[in-house]
């Protein structure tokens, strides 16, 4: 893919002077660049001229200063503390000391040209044992943040729960506790509230699926519980309803015109052949295989099949809460990784997910599988399914093997590659009418990685955890070359 650029042009572009830090440089590419026509590789797919180019993060994974400005423990300083949790025994107290260099990283944003940024708010800095009084400080810190982005012509996106529930609601139960919904609501409706002057889009929550099943089903996430099915089942339906409460708490409290929604790690269910049979698969796959998530908060109801499959493990719910889970979206986010693929099939359900055979392509991260068509899928279908009419990509990214060379550059190529592929059929979806508004990249800086600590890098700004420094990658370049031009060529 690069043998059309001249090893000369590779090095003006990632030039020697161009160091870490040296922030006007991050993406070179548009200094004293050629005229891009005579050089162009074929098809430009251009995405819409309002589309929303933007990059996302979450509070545990980049903050950091955990004992700062009166924040209280949260799970996850619990779990990555614990002997044996984690990579190395890797935690998240320094991180990306992003709670002093926000400041600077907004530059590093400013000069990729991105035009949005999700990040989290961490629930402990705001009500550091979970209820009760708020701690100023700690939203202070989301006011700057959102302040120094809108002042950098970056709009702020936030999620108020990335997974660090308090440790304090961890003691009393966490999400089996039916009042860590509530608590949750509280929390939300408040901080929405106190930031709703400079935010204008708020996500619930940050990846239900994966803090239900990883954390309290399989264990190797925090809170590190391993539930059975009736437990987790219920656990479940908490996590779902304390979405619905927190929507309608948001709505009571923040200015007309505020949207509301949530970030989901969908399974992008992916026609095996795109054929109609199988498309049809992968329609009805879409509902199944979301269940007890995107699909009972926009159906309000749990599929047959879910309730069949669960018998007398089945959660136990009102009316009442079903209408409060449904509570109606202004967007919905999706989080598109490795897509899961299905074909047509005579069961009852109609469809069988089909295994990624032992070879199939992956990056650094195994469970991360190179799969492109499920950022068409997953957007098209909630679409088509759900009516949704407006979306976000609210992560998608890759972790490499990333190293520095002697001259400090980065060269990612295996990133800029699935990243060119995954935007080539963001577009393919996005022309076709398929409302996807915006793109976050997941990640704008290397971070804890949760379990996998700091070793599966994913940012496109390689971070030196010894020093804090940041190098752009080859990925930042790219980047930055789609925003200037809109398209991905
Ligand atoms: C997202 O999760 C998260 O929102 C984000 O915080 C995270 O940093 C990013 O993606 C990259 O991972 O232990 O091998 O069984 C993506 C969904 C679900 C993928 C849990 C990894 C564990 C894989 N993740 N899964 S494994």
């Amino acid at each position: 893919m690069f043998n059309n650029i001249s090893r000369r042009t590779l090095a003006r572009i990632l030039g020697g002077s161009a160091a870490a830090l040296s922030l006007p440089r991050v993406g070179f590419a548009t200094e004293g660049a050629p005229a891009p026509s005579t050089h162009s590789a074929g098809t430009t797919r251009t995405f819409p001229s309002d589309f929303l180019w933007g990059s996302a993060t979450a509070s545990y994974q980049v903050e950091g200063a955990v004992h700062e400005a009166g924040r209280g423990p949260s799970i996850w300083d619990t779990f990555s503390h614990t002997p044996g949790k984690t990579h190395n025994g890797d935690t998240g107290d320094v991180a990306d000391d992003f709670f002093h260099r926000y400041k600077e990283d907004i530059q590093i944003m400013k000069g990729l040209g991105l035009k949005t940024f999700r990040f989290s708010v961490s629930w402990s800095r705001i009500f550091p044992t979970g209820t009760g009084s708020p701690n100023p400080q700690g939203l202070d810190f989301y006011h700057h943040l959102a302040d120094a982005l809108l002042e950098a012509g970056i709009q702020p996106f936030c999620t108020l729960y990335h997974w660090d529930l308090p440790q304090t609601l961890q003691d009393k139960g966490g999400w089996e506790n039916h009042d860590t919904s509530k608590a949750f609501a509280d929390y939300a409706g408040y901080t929405a509230g106190k930031l709703s002057d400079n935010v204008h889009h708020f996500m619930t929550m940050n990846e239900m699926r994966t803090f239900v099943d990883v954390g309290n089903r399989e264990g190797r996430h925090a809170p590190g519980l391993k539930l059975d099915d009736k437990r987790l089942a219920q656990l479940n339906h908490h996590v779902v309803l304390g979405h619905g409460l927190a929507v309608r708490a948001i709505r009571a409290t923040v200015k007309p015109g505020t949207k509301v929604g949530l970030a989901e790690n969908i399974s992008a269910t992916t026609p095996v052949v795109e054929s109609p049979e199988h498309i049809e698969a992968a329609h009805k796959a879409l509902r199944e295989e979301n269940a007890s998530f995107l699909t009972v908060v926009q159906e309000g109801r749990y599929t047959d099949l879910y309730l069949k499959r669960l018998g007398g493990n089945a959660p136990k719910f009102t009316a009442e809460e079903m209408e409060i889970i449904r509570s109606p979206l202004d967007f919905v986010g999706i989080n598109i990784y490795q897509p899961m693929y299905v074909r047509a099939d005579s069961s009852e359900k109609g469809y069988a997910v089909v295994p990624p055979p032992s070879s199939y392509p992956h990056m650094f991260s195994p469970w991360l599988n190179v799969g492109p068509e499920g950022i068409y899928w997953g957007p098209k279908l909630v679409h088509e399914v759900w009516k949704v009419k407006e979306m976000y990509i609210t992560e998608n990214g890759a972790s490499s093997s990333d190293h520095l060379t002697p001259e400090g550059k980065v060269y990612d190529t295996d990133r800029v590659m699935f990243l060119r592929n995954y935007l080539t059929q963001l577009q393919r979806g996005v022309s076709e009418g398929v409302p996807v508004k915006g793109y976050f990249l997941w990640s704008l800086l290397d971070n804890y990685e949760w379990a996998d600590g700091y070793e599966k890098r994913f940012g496109i700004i390689y971070v030196d955890f010894a020093t804090q420094q940041r190098t752009p990658k080859l990925s930042a370049e790219f980047y930055k070359q789609v925003i200037a031009k809109n398209a991905v060529s």
